[in-house]
């Protein structure tokens, strides 16, 4: 630790620091979400007896004015920035999000001379260009909560660390992830879009597909967080903040060890029945399951499928082959729960035959929405990173903070586009270019309608159907 005499501490001698959380994310596809991550972090802080204030600059409609009347009027010791995304991952019609995360750092900077800290799933995707770039003095790389705590009793006293970015080695178990404090205001503003909120009931993830941060992230251990302290969660944000649906954010819900299980099982105990959905693996359910998880609440189901055909699906490292993705959505429909699926076109080993395969498999399902992105975003650390390096798509891992997005060299670009608007243009329930929903969306959720809402295209479709069959 060096000891520095820039800012010199300002800790009461309890230990007590003021700290400013600032939530950077300013992503409204498909809707705006609550930074789940800030409150984590804001809970372990106040835990640990310093005062925290939060701050959401989307809710502050991105005002560097807001920003800083929020620093003059905290007065900080540290401010910390979460940064949940890079970009929008969407090739044809690219957001970047850095750019504002570097205006943030210089508003804080013009109004104090506190130290600023990084962290987030954003950040900690690409932690050492991303600091570089926006200019803060630190980065705390992975889950974010003790390292914070531990970073700032140390600044307390006058020391900080010597390198600029800290990492956490994914291994925080059970009580030692807490719930969040999610902020009144905050969610106030959140939830005129859908009033939806999230909950982790785990971190980690098993599988190993070729171009996905997860394990980079989370580690690659399923560590569950207590089913006793989730339901906690769920409470608290029905009873104090009337919240009306649940975002299960793990990266896979139905995980093989069955956790999720246990949380269900909780759940139904508790007399939990709140509209939830959450991303599932296309394997590892029946009826009897989806029948429970149904009675507290499940209404809608995320696959992530991300390939059309089986060549892609096996490049990808998935270990599951299109026949389950539909069995499984299948079960799910004729459950009831709504489903919608996730497709990335221009896969590793995807020819433009493969394409056409995968466009009459997503045709072929019944009764769920489909959702469609062209190319896969290239990022460091996974072995997609490596193939594309390989084929020239990039040589510097800087390169990557521009977003470079893989695309199957036998496939061309503008006929891929062209494809697959032919392909969808007829079809309400299948979504291309993938944004291409988002205004209607955010109209319904002005209206008060709850919940991600894409079922309503479902429900367009079978009015068709209906009307057609009469
Ligand atoms: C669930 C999820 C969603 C759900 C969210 C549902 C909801 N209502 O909450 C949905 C499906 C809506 C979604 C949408 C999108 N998502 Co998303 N999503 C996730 C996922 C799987 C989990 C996020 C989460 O809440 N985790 C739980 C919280 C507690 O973790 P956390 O925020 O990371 O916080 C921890 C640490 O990061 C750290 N930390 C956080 N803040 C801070 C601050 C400080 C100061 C410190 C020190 C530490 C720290 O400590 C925390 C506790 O350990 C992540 C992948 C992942 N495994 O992280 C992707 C992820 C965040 N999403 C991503 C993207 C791109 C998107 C979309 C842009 C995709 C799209 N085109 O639609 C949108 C944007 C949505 C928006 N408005 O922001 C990317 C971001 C990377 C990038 N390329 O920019 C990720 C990382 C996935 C990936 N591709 O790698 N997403």
């Amino acid at each position: 630790m060096e000891r520095t005499s820039i800012a010199a501490s300002r800790a009461t001698r309890n230990g007590e620091m003021k700290i400013l959380l600032i939530s950077a994310n300013v992503a409204q596809v498909p809707y705006p979400v609550y930074p789940l991550g800030l409150g984590i972090i804001a809970a372990a802080l106040e835990k640990a007896g310093h005062a925290v204030t939060q701050f959401d600059l989307l809710q502050n409609n991105r005002s560097m004015e807001a920003v800083a009347a929020a620093v003059r009027e905290a007065d900080p010791d540290i401010v910390g920035i979460s940064l949940r995304n890079i970009d929008n991952t969407n090739l044809l019609h690219e957001e970047q999000y850095i750019p504002c995360v570097r205006e943030i750092v210089a508003t804080v900077r013009r109004e104090s001379s506190c130290r600023v800290v990084l962290g987030g799933s954003g950040f900690s995707i690409m932690p050492e260009v991303i600091l570089d770039t926006v200019g803060a003095d630190y980065g705390i790389v992975g889950e974010g909560e003790k390292l914070m705590v531990d970073f700032v009793a140390e600044a307390a006293v006058g020391r900080y660390p010597e390198t600029r970015c800290v990492r956490a080695a994914p291994g925080l178990m059970g009580g030692e992830m807490p719930g969040a404090v999610y902020d009144r205001d905050i969610m106030r503003f959140y939830q005129k879009s859908g009033n939806l909120a999230g909950v982790q009931t785990k971190r980690g993830c098993t599988h190993h597909c070729v171009y996905c941060s997860y394990p980079v992230l989370e580690g690659a251990a399923i560590r569950p967080r207590a089913p006793r302290d989730v339901v906690a969660d769920i409470r608290r944000l029905i009873d104090e903040h009337n919240v009306g649906y649940i975002f299960f954010t793990d990266s896979v819900f139905n995980d093989e060890a069955g956790h999720f299980r246990e949380v269900v099982r909780q759940m139904h105990r508790e007399g939990i029945n709140v509209p939830w959905t959450a991303f599932f693996r296309p394997s590892g359910l029946d009826t009897a399951t989806v029948t429970l998880m149904k009675e507290t609440g499940l209404h809608a189901a995320e696959l992530g499928a991300d390939a059309s055909n089986d060549t892609a699906l096996k490049r990808l490292g998935k270990c599951f082959t299109f026949a389950d993705i539909a069995r499984c959505s299948d079960l799910l429909v004729e459950q009831g729960v709504a489903c919608a699926h996730y497709y990335m076109f221009g896969c590793p080993g995807e020819t433009e035959a493969l394409v056409d395969e995968g466009i009459a498999n997503i045709r072929s399902l019944q009764g769920a929405a489909v959702f469609i992105f062209m190319g896969i975003r290239v990022l460091p650390g996974t072995p997609l990173a490596e193939i594309a390096r390989r084929d020239g798509l990039f040589s510097d891992d800087k390169e990557l903070l521009e977003s470079v997005y893989y695309l199957a060299p036998d496939v061309d670009r503008d006929w891929l586009e062209q494809r697959l608007t032919d392909a969808f243009a007829e079809l309400d329930h299948c979504v291309f270019p993938p944004d291409s929903m988002d205004a209607k969306l955010r109209f319904l959720h002005s209206l008060g309608h709850v919940g991600p809402l894409w079922d309503l295209l479902l429900r367009k479709r079978n009015r068709r159907l209906r009307s057609k069959k009469k």
